[in-house]
């Protein structure tokens, strides 16, 4: 039988197994007040203090981050490697993720986190943007792997980050992104195959209906496919809407019409058939909004009646301070449209008040097919509108009042 005793016996013995070992892994623990392991890394990464997960856990911790040496994953990809299937060209090393959670394992933000506590209240995640620049700066990964549970990639699975010239993919970026969720168990959302922005100009100037086509499916294919069973859900089309609820001029709309968004859900319910398949936009923010009736909300569900594979909408969620309190009645309108699954993809709020980040997670507890909400970024100075100090760190890493409200209210 298993009592205190026994317990303490066990977790002594493993400290000792773990003290045999010469280091301790990428990410792993390597200090701490109860800690008997091993206190070096593996190469390439550094044992570090980590001050944040003092003050968020009454723990004192460290862990390897990845010190001046760059990690495994970023050097190990020197030779583009062709694949098999086709003329293109891949950099970057596969992922290996034993641990990663793909469509349907359980992610990991600490004890007492906003991820821990809103899975608690039975949605899927808490989650943040973020990358290989900030994974390897500061105190974001240890920060990460303390408070939330997905992880969507800022900027390294964008088409000029992936297909900067054509066939020929460069993959390390995205890559770490992969590895980091995977050996921490967090849960990924892809961002993103399809977007008017951020796209190379070999591909804005494509004006042949069929070239465009097969670009946009092989881009879906390799992209999508080298990643296939580890990313929870795909942002397979990005901001396609006008104010006024239109389609957005792009070489999308312009050269291909409507018909460009089956072609893009189609090809990646091929690619990866678990993925949830989503379709995001910003200014998705009130139920009043032209972008959400006659955009968003009239779209989708003609799309859906065509049988257009759509699992869920994204509302990215960049908002102007006193915007929080409308995110639920959006939220409702657009779940209402059939799909399986709606999610808040980017949240920032300018200023960063306590009420309106609790009102969003609030938004989301009260609408059962919202999924789970991701901040657009850790700390504020990192934050593509670093001026508005819109997030839920700050320049020092200490959890912002805001933090401790949705603590507080979950
Ligand atoms: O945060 C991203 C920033 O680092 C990039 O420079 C920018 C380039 O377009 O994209 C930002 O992320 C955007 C996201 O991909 C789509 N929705 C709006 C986000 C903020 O601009």
């Amino acid at each position: 039988m298993l009592n205190i005793k026994n317990i303490a016996v066990l977790v002594a013995a493993f400290a000792q197994l773990d003290a045999a070992f010469a280091q301790s892994p990428a990410w792993g623990q390597c200090g701490g007040s109860t800690w008997h392991g091993s206190t070096t890394c593996v190469g390439g990464y550094t044992c570090t203090f980590s001050n944040q997960l003092l003050t968020l856990n009454n723990k004192v911790y460290s862990q390897c981050l990845p010190g001046s040496a760059p990690p495994a994953v970023t050097t190990a990809a020197p030779a583009p490697t062709t694949l098999a299937t086709s003329t293109s060209t891949t950099t970057g090393t596969s992922p290996t993720s034993p641990s990663n959670p793909g469509t349907g394992g359980s992610s990991t933000g600490g004890a007492n986190s906003v991820d821990v506590k809103f899975r608690a209240k039975g949605k899927k995640y808490f989650g943040v943007a973020t990358d290989q620049n900030r994974l390897t700066a500061g105190s974001n990964a240890a920060l990460i792997q303390a408070n939330f549970g997905q992880v969507t990639p800022e900027n390294s699975m964008k088409w000029d980050a992936t297909e900067p010239s054509q066939n020929s993919f460069t993959m390390s970026t995205a890559d770490y992104l992969v590895d980091f969720a995977g050996k921490n168990g967090k849960l990924i959302r892809g961002h993103t195959l399809c977007w008017h922005s951020q796209l190379p100009s070999w591909v804005s100037n494509i004006a042949s209906a069929s070239t465009l086509t097969s670009v946009l499916e092989n881009h879906i294919a390799t992209v999508m496919g080298r990643y296939k069973g580890k990313i929870y859900a795909w942002d397979v089309i990005n901001e396609m809407f006008n104010e006024d609820g239109s389609l957005r001029g792009s070489v999308w709309s312009n050269v291909l019409g409507e018909s460009f968004v089956s072609i893009a859900f189609n090809a990646a319910r091929k690619v990866d058939p678990a993925a949830k398949l989503y379709i995001n936009d910003y200014n998705l923010d009130s139920a009043s909004y032209s972008k959400v009736t006659n955009g968003m909300v009239a779209h989708v569900k003609k799309w859906l009646a065509a049988g257009i594979p759509i699992d869920g909408i994204g509302s990215q969620g960049h908002l102007s301070a006193g915007q929080g309190s409308a995110a639920q009645g959006a939220l409702q309108a657009l779940a209402a449209t059939g799909v399986s699954e709606v999610a808040i993809t980017e949240l920032d709020i300018v200023g960063a008040a306590s009420n309106d980040y609790v009102a969003v997670v609030n938004g989301c507890l009260n609408t059962p097919k919202c999924v789970g909400i991701t901040v657009w970024g850790v700390r504020d100075p990192d934050s593509w509108r670093a001026s508005n100090n819109p997030l839920l760190f700050d320049a020092s890493y200490n959890p912002k009042s805001a933090y401790n409200a949705i603590l507080a209210a979950l």
